[in-house]
């Protein structure tokens, strides 16, 4: 045999297995540290409302192939018991109670600051590609914005590159869909004025024109009736852009589509805020949907959502990403069965526990308020588990920051990257959490509960809003129904827990 050939093959397959090896790696690298990122964000969906977590009557299975194929925490929480609270600190890393965040009118202004840190921007910094499709709620532009004109500040300018929301609520007007910053199909020459005070002259409302509504309020929501719905708030003009209730979920569900199909076709990693509005009311299932549940438009919409979320995962195995993405799915706060409208969810719901073993619901101090479902799903990265550490959507800011090698934080996110990725079971040791401005605290296994003035049960919605003459301390690893309360019993435990939560709240 020649030797010079032979000397030169063999080199030849030494530095070709070392070019593959080399491309192996840095493909792996890219893998590990920039994977893309899919927010799936649901709105009042329980702790209960999954198949996976207890639910009766109906199931979820792509909700729950998530659950199964990734981590399931147990022990998982928005910060608030509801909505614009949730959002402001999932995407600041800040609490909400810091900058006073309550549910939003349809008006609001902007609530976050355009000089804030906030978890887009962060990852934005990172390199990333980022957006938000479906349900925004933390106000936009100024106090008198006009409609009419590309509305600043919003998304895009607190660290969305794309945006593609409802200002506030499927129950709040503006009912129309804003694109970047424009309301979507607007005629100028047919205006949208908007009022939270004040009725539009000759508009009929819920309130004085019953005769000419589809879906009658129960509580609230009796201003505007768009698409035979009554409002919470009055809007004229804009007939263009009116959004189709029953067809939202394909609308954002097709956004969401074409933004990935886009996105993989980059090298740059994306972050997806998938801003569901399920099973928010007015729930308005696609006729697809229908009495699927046996529970009325309250479960028909919860299945709608979960075919949406089987739908998104095609769309990344289509598109080949599927391994290289990570996705956590939660939901803003607790769920509500009569939340303002007649449609059966109380008389439907038959053994179906949407809170699970959860006390409370939705405005509730007590453990349904923001005790939620809560998934991280990276196929191939994330073993199987279920899982009892304490994680708050706080945390996505700073852990995600560790993720792609940020060293940007959130003021009150704590980096628990290694719980979300279901290595370690432990979590943040303590969490302030809040229902509308009340704030309570989490350390370990107890929750200590203030003594709040006012109403003990919210009667329209038919919730314990945990005020109490007397402070409470519950030992949530024994007692999670939270049916006992041992502050009496625990006088250190509660002295211990009440000197951290003022320290933390700065009292
Ligand atoms: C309440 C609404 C409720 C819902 C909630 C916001 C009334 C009587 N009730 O004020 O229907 O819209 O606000 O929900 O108007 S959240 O999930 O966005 O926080
Ligand atoms: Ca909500």
């Amino acid at each position: 045999m020649n030797y010079k050939l032979l000397i030169t093959t063999v080199l030849s397959i030494f530095f070709f297995s070392c070019q593959q090896q080399q491309k192996a790696t840095s493909s792996k690298d890219l893998t590990v540290k920039k994977p893309n990122i899919i927010f799936i964000y649901l709105d009042d969906l329980g702790f209960g409302d999954i198949s996976i977590n207890g639910a009766k009557g109906f199931t979820t299975p792509n909700m729950d192939a998530l659950a199964k194929g990734g981590v399931n925490f147990k022990n998982g929480y928005a910060t608030s018991a509801t909505c614009t609270p949730s959002r402001y600190a999932a995407f600041t890393g800040q609490y909400p109670w810091r900058k006073n965040a309550k549910i939003l009118p349809g008006t609001a202004p902007m609530l976050i600051d355009t000089t804030q840190v906030t978890l887009p921007k962060m990852l934005q910094s990172a390199g990333y590609e980022t957006a938000i499709i479906g349900k925004w709620h933390l106000g936009l532009g100024s106090e008198n914005k006009d409609w009419n004109q590309r509305i600043y500040p919003g998304p895009n300018d607190v660290g969305f590159d794309y945006s593609y929301i409802l200002a506030a609520t499927q129950d709040r007007v503006p009912t129309v869909y804003i694109e970047d910053g424009n309301v979507v199909n607007l005629d100028k020459n047919d205006p949208i004025e908007v009022d939270y005070d004040q009725n539009f002259e000759g508009q009929p409302t819920g309130k004085d024109n019953p005769e000419l509504v589809t879906m009658m309020w129960h509580h609230g929501h009796n201003n505007t009736i768009v698409n035979g719905i009554p409002r919470i708030g009055y809007m004229k003009g804009g007939k263009s852009a009116l959004w189709s209730d029953v067809d939202m979920a394909d609308h954002f569900l097709g956004k969401v589509k074409s933004y990935i199909q886009t996105q993989s076709k980059t090298d740059k990693p994306f972050f997806l805020s998938y801003t569901m509005q399920q099973p928010h009311v007015p729930r308005t299932p696609h006729p697809r949907f229908v009495g699927l549940s046996g529970q009325g438009p309250r479960g028909d919409v919860i299945l709608e959502a979960d075919w949406c979320i089987g739908e998104l995962m095609k769309t990344l195995e289509n598109e080949g990403i599927l391994e290289n993405t990570l996705i956590i799915l939660s939901s803003d706060n607790g769920p509500v069965l009569n939340d303002g409208y007649y449609d059966k969810a109380v008389e439907l719901v038959g053994e179906h526990q949407p809170a699970g073993p959860l006390r409370g619901g939705k405005y509730s101090l007590f453990e349904a308020g923001a005790h939620v479902p809560f998934i991280t799903y990276w196929k191939g990265k994330i073993e199987p588990s279920v899982s009892n550490a304490l994680v708050c959507q706080i945390d996505l800011f700073s852990s995600l920051a560790a993720l792609v090698g940020s060293n940007i934080k959130g003021p009150d996110s704590k980096n628990i990257l290694s719980s979300f990725l279901g290595q370690d079971k432990t979590g943040r040791s303590s969490l302030v959490l809040e229902a509308t401005t009340r704030t309570s605290f989490r350390k370990g296994k107890w929750i200590l509960i203030p003594s709040y003035k006012g109403k003990k049960r919210n009667e329209f919605v038919d919730i314990e809003l945990g005020n109490n003459e007397e402070l409470m301390l519950f030992d949530l690893e024994n007692d999670l129904s939270q049916t006992k309360n041992v502050a009496h019993q625990y006088p250190e435990v509660v002295e211990e827990l009440l000197e951290e939560f003022y320290e933390i709240r700065g009292e």
